[in-house]
């Protein structure tokens, strides 16, 4: 029977222990499904359909084949009578272990201001790009003469520009997932610093740090906003080609106290491995710091009128001011620290479980109830540990609260046909990072409590990301059986190799209809399936490095904890 666009499943398989459905598009005329093993045709088990579930956000019916008791490692197709077959099923110990190399490995290709060679890069190698020192803002509006380097760091995008706080959540993303699961840190995705004693993750986030470093002002503490060219340039224009001249965007307080938060956090990271880049660190966090204690009230950052690249507009710092205070306490265990987070906490005007460009504050939160970083590993073994509640008058309140928005996503996938807790009003710009924050959180709570519904609900929103979903997509470049081909990304636009660069995460379904890509040929769609994978969709289908954090995380979480 011929491959049906009605069944969709995990693409890059399943964990044995996990639990596993397949969703059946409606209507069916039989109730019974078929297991297969895709090799031999052998018949493994017959079952029933479960259903159908109305699915808000696709308007799909949606029937379900429970698969779980498939726990022998192999490749298997479901058929139903009247439908099809699906894509390979593959379950295994290792099914995610590619996927999570690249996904890392993404980062590496993102690279700026230094050539991908072949050895690392392969056929996506490409000369160094953005090189030139960038002109600096005049503090009563337009440019200066004088230009600083803005060497390294991660292109944010499928643009070229860097980005401060961007860049602060997608480096958090991976410090923490290296914190969640360490077993990471023997894995190698062969880049430059590979075998050097550096875990893998940990040379990759220097390379951003190292650029962000240089966002700082050196005189005020102050932290530029971000460093781009005027404008994008076009699509077709390969990084070492885009030879605009490139602006420190002004100073902001959400880029400065991101980056206060992020600098403070990876102090503890590299602390064991490069003691003076950790203190390089710990200092600039906390002139970040003082730059702030001199600005309370800061108004949010506009583009310059000359200046049409992302925004990244974000009124209220509330949150970004709430999470580096914490990480500033948890690096020097200062009272002055302290004392701030408990103000910024208690007069709280922002949302604590925020894990957002613009929402940090879940960021904050997490470094009030985990212990995380390397010093706290005497113990052996993980190193991401629920902390003692007495460290802050909060902690109990804020538990009670991540797991309660926890035990709401967790409920949430039972009435979805996709298992995922996405809402219509989810689908946004970037919803696919919404899902793999989602997952994040989830995998946290699990850390924090054991409970394995919060692990099964984790991994039911990266089952959505790979391939669960109503449109059969896995939203990943380079992997699955329908995997995104044409993301909005110069490089993968431009670079004459046929195959994206991979690894990367689609923004996914927008219902926002902001391109005109999406405009011609998503209007009428519900939400759910408002996704085009097309390179012009840049509000759809465009790869940012924020993006790709959350899924890192949510793939090494998985790989690392033993489902079932
Ligand atoms: O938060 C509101 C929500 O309250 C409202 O209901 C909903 C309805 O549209 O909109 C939500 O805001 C959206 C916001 O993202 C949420 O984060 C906006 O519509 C949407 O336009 C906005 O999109 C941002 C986009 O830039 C345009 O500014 C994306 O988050 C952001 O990821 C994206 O970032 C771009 C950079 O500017 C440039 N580089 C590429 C990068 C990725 O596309
Ligand atoms: O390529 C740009 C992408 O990185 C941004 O996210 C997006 C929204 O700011 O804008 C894209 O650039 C488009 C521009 O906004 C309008 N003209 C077409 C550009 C895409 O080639
Ligand atoms: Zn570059």
């Amino acid at each position: 029977m011929s491959e049906s666009s009605r069944i969709h499943v995990n693409q890059i398989g399943y964990l044995p222990g996990q639990r596993k459905v397949a969703a059946v598009v409606g209507p069916v005329n039989t109730r019974t499904f078929c297991v297969t093993e895709s090799e031999t045709g052998r018949v493994v088990f017959q079952g029933e359909l479960t259903g159908p579930i109305a699915d808000a956000t696709s308007g799909d019916e949606v029937w379900h084949a429970d698969l779980t008791a498939l726990s022998q490692p192999g490749a298997y197709r479901l058929t139903v009578d009247g439908v099809g077959t699906s894509p390979v099923i593959r379950v295994g110990a290792d099914v995610l272990t590619d996927i999570t190399k690249a996904v890392f490995k993404a980062f590496y290709f993102q690279r700026c201001g230094m050539a991908l060679d072949s050895s690392h890069a392969g056929p996506w190698h490409h000369a160094a790009c953005h090189t030139a020192d960038a002109r600096l803002p005049n503090p009563d509006g337009g440019w200066l003469d004088a230009r600083r380097p803005h060497r390294g760091g991660w292109h944010d995008a499928g643009d070229y520009g860097k980005y401060t706080a961007p860049g602060a959540k997608a480096v958090a993303d991976l410090l923490l997932a290296y914190a969640f699961a360490p077993a990471l840190g023997q894995v190698s995705w062969n880049i430059p610093e590979s075998g050097q004693g550096l875990p893998d993750v940990l040379a990759e986030c220097r390379y951003e740090l190292l650029w962000l470093l240089q966002m700082q002002d050196p005189a005020t503490g102050g932290v530029h906003h971000k460093v781009t060219t005027k404008r994008f340039p076009g699509l077709t224009v390969m990084p070492e080609d885009d030879t605009d001249e490139w602006y420190f965007s002004p100073i902001s307080a959400t880029a400065t106290a991101s980056f206060a938060a992020v600098l403070a956090l990876a102090s503890r990271f590299y602390r064991p491995y490069d003691p003076a880049f950790s203190r390089r660190c710990l200092q600039a966090a906390e002139h970040a710091w003082a730059w702030l204690a001199a600005h309370p009230e800061v108004p949010g950052f506009r583009n310059p009128p000359d200046v049409f690249t992302g925004e990244y507009g974000d009124p209220n710092d509330a949150d970004e001011r709430f999470w580096a205070a914490v990480e500033l306490y948890r690096t020097t265990g200062r009272a002055e620290y302290q004392d701030a987070a408990i103000a910024l906490c208690n007069g709280r005007v922002f949302n604590p479980y925020g894990l957002g460009w613009a929402d940090v504050g879940g960021y904050g939160a997490i470094a009030c109830l985990f212990a995380a970083g390397l010093e706290d590993d005497e113990a052996g073994g993980t190193r991401l540990t629920p902390a003692p509640a007495h460290e802050w008058p909060f902690a109990d309140e804020l538990r009670a609260g991540f797991l309660a928005l926890a035990d709401h996503l967790a409920g949430r996938t039972t009435e979805s046909g996709y298992l995922h807790s996405l809402r219509e009003e989810d689908f946004i710009w970037g919803s696919n990072m919404e899902a793999a924050n989602r997952a994040m959180h989830l995998f946290l709570a699990h850390r924090l409590t054991g409970d394995e519904r919060y692990a099964q609900a984790a991994r039911h929103h990266l089952d959505y990301l790979l391939g669960l979903n109503p449109l059969g997509q896995c939203y990943v470049t380079g992997f699955g059986s329908r995997p995104v081909q044409h993301p909005h990304h110069r490089p993968s636009v431009a670079d004459g190799v046929e195959a994206p660069v991979p690894g990367l995460l689609a923004g996914g379904p927008n219902r926002g209809l902001q391109d005109e890509a999406a405009r011609q040929h998503l209007a009428g769609r519900p939400p759910a399936k408002c996704y085009l994978d097309h390179a012009g969709s840049y509000a759809t289908n465009e790869i940012a490095i924020y993006w790709n954090s959350p899924l890192a995380f949510a793939l090494a979480a998985a790989w690392f904890t033993p489902a079932g």
